[in-house]
């Protein structure tokens, strides 16, 4: 990856989920020391500093879509952010914060992008809607609604913005998927490679195969939507929904060194680190080093 300009966007949002203690990712992560890691390898680096999310006032709501007027207010705060970002030239690195602020990402990149693309590295699929949804959790929902599917006012953040194509979508490692969202999936053929792909094939034959698919897609930009709780909970155990047999601390390294090598990743967010459910600041650190191969840091 040749050098940026990094912008670190700390979301502090547990709204889209109900463990507390994610709203303190961005504070874990810069703990971890992502900022000086990132200008060890040459970038350069702005933090931006935090979204600021609202108070949940406690108003009864006729959806069951949980605390979803905060969510959208955080998420249409960052939709801008991460839009005047990118049109100043810099690369957004966002860090959450609970899935639901992929959202905000997603809208402020559609932005700019026309045909973007997205790697989506999570036990989970995170597309269910209001009707599809076990639990009511919106950090559940972000791939749906960054497609246009799911309630209308997460879907209209992303106001005039190109919406996610679904051909344009990867999912790797995935093992936690729910009815509706397999409904999906087959109905608007994503690409998957869940864990037994990973397995079966290896992570090189998975990476290559994600790579090679998005580049025929002809995508204008690729941005990473990393999920601690991709990763096996022996190596992420700080996250709020942890999936046991999951991706492991070096296939995620060699799955950020190959997609620095593909120069095709144009923004990235980190999300779902929770230090209260953590040990010490494991989470973080390892969001950190996989930002560390993720922008260009060698082993050697
Ligand atoms: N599929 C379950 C739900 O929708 O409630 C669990 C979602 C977990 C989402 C985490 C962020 O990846
Ligand atoms: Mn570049
Ligand atoms: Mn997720
Ligand atoms: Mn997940």
């Amino acid at each position: 990856m040749d050098k940026h300009h990094i912008s670190l966007i700390g979301v502090p949002l547990d709204y889209g989920q109900s463990r507390r203690g994610v709203d303190m990712g961005p504070s874990a992560i810069r703990y971890a020391g992502a900022l000086k890691r990132l200008e060890s390898i040459g970038h350069t680096v702005t933090d931006e500093g935090d979204i600021q999310v609202s108070a949940v006032e406690k108003t009864e709501q006729d959806t069951n879509l949980k605390n979803l007027d905060e969510v959208v207010t955080a998420n249409t705060e960052l939709a801008g952010k991460v839009a005047d970002v990118i049109k100043q030239g810099k690369f957004p690195l966002v860090l959450g914060g609970d899935h639901s602020i992929a959202i905000g990402t997603l809208s402020g990149l559609s932005t700019t992008y026309k045909n973007l693309g997205v790697i989506w590295y999570d036990a989970h699929a995170d597309m269910n809607t209001a009707e599809t949804s076990p639990s009511g959790n919106i950090h559940g929902m972000p791939l749906a609604v960054a497609m246009g599917l799911g309630h209308e006012r997460l879907v209209n953040i992303l106001q005039g913005g190109q919406k996610v194509k679904p051909e344009n979508v990867v999912i790797i490692g995935a093992r936690s998927v729910d009815p509706g969202e397999r409904q999906l999936i087959k109905e608007k053929k994503i690409k998957v490679f869940t864990m037994h792909e990973i397995d079966r094939d290896g992570m090189t034959a998975v990476m290559n195969e994600a790579i090679e698919y998005l580049r025929n897609r002809n995508v204008d930009g690729v941005h990473l939507s990393l999920d601690l709780d991709g990763l096996d909970p022996l190596y992420t155990p700080g996250v709020g929904t942890p999936v046991a047999g999951g991706i492991s601390y070096r296939e995620s390294h060699l799955a950020m060194e190959m997609l620095e090598d593909s120069g095709m990743i144009t923004s990235a967010e980190f999300v779902e680190v929770n230090p209260i459910l953590d040990e010490k600041n494991k989470t973080a650190d390892v969001a950190v080093g996989l930002m560390g191969s993720l922008f260009g840091e060698k082993l050697i």
